[in-house]
């Protein structure tokens, strides 16, 4: 196990509801019991139970792929002390990404909401940003989008880097977590919710959920200084949100796609362009160089955020070569296929 996993997975059992299970006489038997992956740092797991004990556990089977709020069925492995995970139960959503050989890869699941961070620092990169919001309405996930470290606007007016969200429906709210400012409009809105904090590294998911869940304070010893002195997570963690709700913590990113299987074909989950395509000339039309395109006129004339549009034609090339690098599909089942 990594140090910085075993590290954060001895740091949770201080933890209220991370005790771990004391030693008992029936657990050298092997009973399945369900639970609920609440940690994830590749095989390793920690998952938490009905009464709310977590154990630290791996999955059984090598294909077998849990992520954080995976609800799982598992068994106490008395002769090795391990809990194995025997079976995935039926997600009810999933936040997938595409890897570099075009192939889908779970990154959380059982979430309700999407929370997509950025800040004036470190430099935003508004694209991952867009490409979170498409993998969350292709997951059939809502999404909002938080700017975080207002304080360090200097003088920018917040509107310059969020019209294009609240032009294409995103809820957009800000905040500055260190100077304790827009965190109550955030509180409600995650009310109830399972949301994720996604987003490029050191915009300050980690500090956000420090903020909004006190008991989570212990978290920041899971942070890791790198060289530049940057805090960074490393493993998925599910934390209770004081008065109903679940948020989870993710590792920071330097970049992002979409699984590109799950992408709707057409808009790439761009709703201007689901929106606004209902006019081009051509069914099919890819919103490029076609004639009368309804998608590009908008952008010319600036009813569609010119950015935006920048980034679906951004994420058009990247989904083309995603698709090369995954090769021909034997399975032909996938939306992405129907193009
Ligand atoms: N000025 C300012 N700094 C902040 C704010 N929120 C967080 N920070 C700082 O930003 C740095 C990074 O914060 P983290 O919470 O570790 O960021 P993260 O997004 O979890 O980073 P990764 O775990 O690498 O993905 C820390 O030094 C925080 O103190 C804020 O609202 N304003
Ligand atoms: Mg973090
Ligand atoms: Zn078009």
């Amino acid at each position: 196990m990594s140090r910085a996993l075993s590290r954060s997975l001895a740091e949770a059992t201080v933890q209220p509801l991370n005790q771990p299970v004391p030693n008992s006489p029936e657990e050298g038997r092997d009973v399945s019991f369900e639970a609920q992956v609440i940690a994830a740092y590749g095989r390793h797991l920690q998952v938490r139970d009905a009464t709310g004990a977590c154990h630290d556990a791996r999955p059984f089977g090598r294909k077998m792929h849990c992520v954080c709020g995976d609800q799982v069925r598992c068994e106490r492995d008395a002769a090795h002390g391990e809990v194995h995970v025997l079976e995935i139960l039926p997600r009810t959503s999933v936040l997938s990404r595409s890897t570099l050989r075009g192939e889908a890869e779970p990154v959380v699941a059982n979430l309700s909401l999407v929370v997509v961070v950025f800040a004036p620092l470190p430099s935003p990169d508004l694209f991952i940003v867009d490409r979170y919001l498409c993998a969350a309405s292709s997951a059939g996930l809502r999404a909002l989008v938080l700017l975080n470290k207002d304080d360090l606007l200097d003088g920018v007016p917040a509107e310059e880097l969020t019209a294009g969200f609240s032009a294409a429906g995103y809820p957009v709210l800000r905040c500055s977590t260190t100077r304790s400012a827009g965190l109550t409009p955030l509180h409600d809105a995650l009310r109830n919710e399972t949301a994720v904090f996604v987003g490029q590294s050191g915009v300050g998911k980690s500090s956000l959920i420090s903020a909004l869940v006190p008991q989570s304070q212990i978290a920041t010893g899971e942070l890791d200084r790198d060289a530049e002195g940057r805090h960074t997570t490393t493993s998925s963690r599910l934390y209770d949100l004081p008065g109903g709700g679940h948020l989870i913590d993710s590792p920071g990113v330097r970049d992002f796609a979409p699984a590109i299987d799950t992408l709707e074909p057409r808009s790439l989950g761009f709703p201007e362009v689901d929106r606004l395509g209902v006019s081009c000339r051509f069914q099919d039309c890819q919103h490029l160089r076609e004639p009368a395109c309804a998608v590009r006129e908008a952008a010319e004339n600036g009813s569609f955020d010119a950015r935006r549009y920048e980034s679906y034609r951004r994420l058009r090339r990247l989904y083309a070569q995603l698709r090369e690098a995954r090769g021909p599909q034997r399975n032909t089942g996938g939306r992405g296929q129907r193009e």
